[in-house]
């Protein structure tokens, strides 16, 4: 996979990054990296989440498993111009999730930011997303409310699968689609090899998918020096054990380091091969997930 960045971001992006919390990178991934992102996101469809057969329409923390994913994650032209946005020296990965968006009919994704789902705290937290297709405004283009990261506001976590419960203090979303014309919406028309990189507090979504083209994303996250673990309660599932506890830097195989540079001690073992889930935590997310699928069916 290509190891050189595309580019350096360019003083006014990110001067647009820090006031809209949002800008679109034009052609930063290469065709043949598109490629080979698309036939792992086709796998991965078809195996399940995590390999576990469970079939929706995303997963996570894939890069744990898949090779591809790995060295799109650590050895791609994302880590460098995320840092350059985040006005970072340090920049540690989070996690990759996946999102399919069925043609014609696929559901969207309602608005949301991403902090209030995420065992972080800090301000230095961006994620980079990009899709195997073109995307049009009805193919589920992603939308962004410009300027919400500085809102200084924690909305509740609601995802594709509806409202996660957290002991964090949160407010009630905004109804932003009776009152579009109130908000300035960003979003962009893409070609296979642009990317869209946001602020974890920007307020974002993307409408259902009524094109005909399936469409399938995936979006690397990424932290910098002021971000620290936080623990809170029932948001991200973890599905790996880890070392960290609350005010911690983000370290570890889990979530290494990628700049300034990797560390064998955190990426080694992961070089060395995947690494599979916590069984207990996997078993854990397993049955709650049957659970929901059952309560739903009722
Ligand atoms: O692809 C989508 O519809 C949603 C993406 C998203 O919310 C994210 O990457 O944080």
């Amino acid at each position: 996979m290509d190891q050189t960045p595309y580019r350096d971001l360019t003083t006014n992006e990110i001067e647009d990054f820090a006031r809209d919390g949002v800008i679109c990178l034009r052609g930063i991934y290469s065709t043949e990296c598109i490629n080979l992102l698309a036939k792992e996101l086709d796998a991965i469809r078809e195996r399940g989440v995590l390999g576990t057969g469970i079939k929706v329409d995303g997963s996570y923390y894939e890069w744990m498993q898949n090779d591809v994913i790995r060295d799109f994650v650590l050895f791609g032209p994302t880590a460098k111009p995320v840092a350059q946005a985040l006005k970072t020296g340090r920049l540690n990965f989070f996690y990759d999730q996946i999102f399919i968006k069925e043609k014609l009919g696929g559901t969207g994704t309602p608005w949301h930011h991403d902090h209030t789902f995420w065992p972080l705290a800090g301000s230095q937290i961006a994620s980079i997303w990009t899709a195997m297709e073109p995307v049009t405004a009805d193919g589920s283009a992603l939308e962004f409310v410009a300027g919400s990261h500085l809102w200084g506001k924690k909305f509740e976590a609601v995802g594709v699968g509806g409202r996660v419960p957290s002991n964090e203090q949160v407010e009630a979303l905004p109804d932003i689609d009776a009152n579009r014309d109130q908000y300035h919406i960003l979003s962009w028309e893409l070609e296979p090899g642009d990317a869209i990189l946001f602020n974890a507090m920007i307020l974002h979504g993307s409408r259902a998918n009524s094109a005909p083209l399936t469409r399938r994303a995936i979006t690397t996250r990424w932290t910098g020096d002021d971000v620290r673990y936080k623990p809170i309660e029932g948001v991200v599932r973890e599905l790996w054990s880890h070392d960290l506890k609350g005010g911690d830097p983000l370290s570890g195989s889990l979530y290494p380091q990628v700049l300034p540079c990797l560390l064998d001690t955190e990426v080694g073992e992961r070089l060395s091969g995947p690494i599979p889930p916590d069984p207990e935590r996997l078993n854990t997310f397993i049955a709650s997930y049957e659970s929901r699928i059952a309560a739903a069916a009722k």
